[in-house]
């Protein structure tokens, strides 16, 4: 080629040949918003007998016209209760009003809770845009709602905090007549230049599609987008993208793979490994779109929060935690908290997630709330319980030292063959250098 750089034909094996932007590998722990016209009802309904994806309050819309079991009657009841019997869909949009919308203090909120990237919901299932897409029919955030660019001004906060930005876009839309009238029409004329729009527009470096089971990735024109989005766009160097692309490509082609609450469509996704940069998501509560109806025992706790990212980042994936943030443009106060909480873990523990690899040689047994981390020569131990003696094997020659993250001087250790034990120190409650989970970090072994 005449740049140097590969190109990248419309097939499968060639878009699945590109290395993912290293900056991604790296990251670890991003931050997704689900924001949208769900967020003005903002209503699932709760408890441990809903299935996972019926408590998905950006959902509305489409379990409330069309689902005809139980949880579809708890929204029919609900929205006919709180808007009466001729209130639309649509008519949710005077009330998406963004009037306390900051993203200078969204993007400050992300930066604190040590988060690398961003992606936003550009448009869901439902079609409405947060931006002002032409293709849009007016049903965009600029024309209606807000009156405002949200994606526009969220994007330039978010970078000019040098994190990276991204958006989620969804290739179906329920209920667009032209979708549901002639699909080829709708992905040349107004899916694909919506795409291309985003892009050219504000340059992510994250396009995480979703949507994408109703057809196969050729009905989609799916590597037709991504060989002009890695050869020819703006962002061509930089950007990663998922594996949603068509009803056959989850787990199979495209950028990273995802898991969605431990789940691939229906299957357990806890326990398999994955043989790619992959990236679970899921909500602090059940829901990625606000859910007013979910109380304080339906939220994970920062514990928990915590807990995930080192299981997912021990396994070699990333964690994409989401916040649903109201129509006014607040994020709720508890989301505020587990994400500032998981900020002050990563301040003092960042080495061990960070730029970190899987330790794919780390012992078989495993050990409730112990995991392990690799980064160059160094073997880091991440403990949700802190315990006096932690002994495992494995190091492949006497290590340089061992450090508790966050305390200073070394710690205790007794190395013998491949075997370490590690004697905690000694610390007063009240001196420990943070909660939740505790780092030693094992140098040079
Ligand atoms: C799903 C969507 O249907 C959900 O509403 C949510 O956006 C999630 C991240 O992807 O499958």
């Amino acid at each position: 080629t005449v740049s140097g750089q590969p190109r990248y034909a419309a097939n499968w094996t060639s878009i699945d040949s590109r290395p993912i932007p290293e900056w991604y590998t790296d990251a670890k722990f991003g931050i997704f918003i689900h924001w949208g016209l769900f967020s003005v009802p903002s209503y699932a309904p709760v408890g441990k007998d809903i299935p996972v994806y019926s408590k998905y309050a950006e959902w509305y819309w489409f379990r409330w016209q069309t689902d005809s079991g139980k949880v579809g009657k708890a929204y029919r009841e609900y929205h006919l209760k709180n808007y009466g019997p001729g209130f639309k869909y649509q008519d949710f949009a005077k009330s998406f009003t963004a009037e306390l919308f900051n993203p200078d203090q969204w993007a400050e909120l992300f930066k604190t809770s040590g988060a690398k990237y961003v992606v936003l919901t550009s448009k869901h299932h439902e079609g409405f845009t947060l931006w002002p897409s032409k293709e849009s029919w007016n049903w965009n955030s600029v024309d209606v709602g807000p009156h405002r660019d949200l994606a526009g001004d969220l994007t330039r906060s978010v970078k000019a905090r040098g994190l990276h930005m991204g958006f989620y876009y969804s290739l179906y839309e329920w209920f667009n007549p032209l979708y549901k009238a002639d699909v080829t029409k709708y992905v040349d004329e107004h899916m694909l230049p919506q795409m291309k729009d985003l892009v050219n527009r504000y340059q992510p470096d994250v396009f995480w599609t979703d949507g994408e089971w109703e057809h196969p990735s050729d009905t989609w024109k799916s590597t037709r987008f991504l060989s002009w989005l890695y050869n020819d766009s703006p962002v061509k160097n930089s950007v990663v993208v998922n594996d949603r692309w068509g009803k056959e490509t989850r787990s199979k082609h495209g950028g990273f793979y995802t898991t969605e609450y431990d789940l691939i469509h229906d299957g357990d996704a806890k326990n398999v490994s994955i043989p790619r940069p992959w990236e679970e998501c899921r909500g602090i509560g059940g829901s990625f779109g606000l859910n007013r109806n979910e109380n304080l025992e339906d939220y994970s706790t920062s514990a928990e929060l915590i807990g995930i990212l080192i299981e997912k980042v021990a396994r070699g994936g990333n964690l994409l935690l989401n916040i649903g943030p109201a129509a006014d443009g607040t994020i709720p106060v508890i989301m505020q908290q587990r994400l500032t909480d998981m900020g002050g873990w990563l301040k003092v523990n960042g080495d061990a997630i960070y730029g970190t690899q899987e330790w794919k040689e780390r012992p078989q047994a495993k050990i409730e709330g112990r995991y392990f981390t690799r980064k160059g020569k160094d073997l880091y131990l991440i403990t949700t319980k802190w315990t006096d003696k932690l002994d495992f094997a494995g190091l492949t020659r006497k290590p340089a030292s061992v450090t508790l993250l966050g305390l200073k001087g070394s710690v205790k250790s007794n190395v013998s063959g491949s075997k370490i034990s590690i004697t905690a120190p000694v610390v007063n409650p009240g001196n420990m250098p943070c909660n939740y989970a505790w780092v030693y970090r094992i140098a040079d072994c």
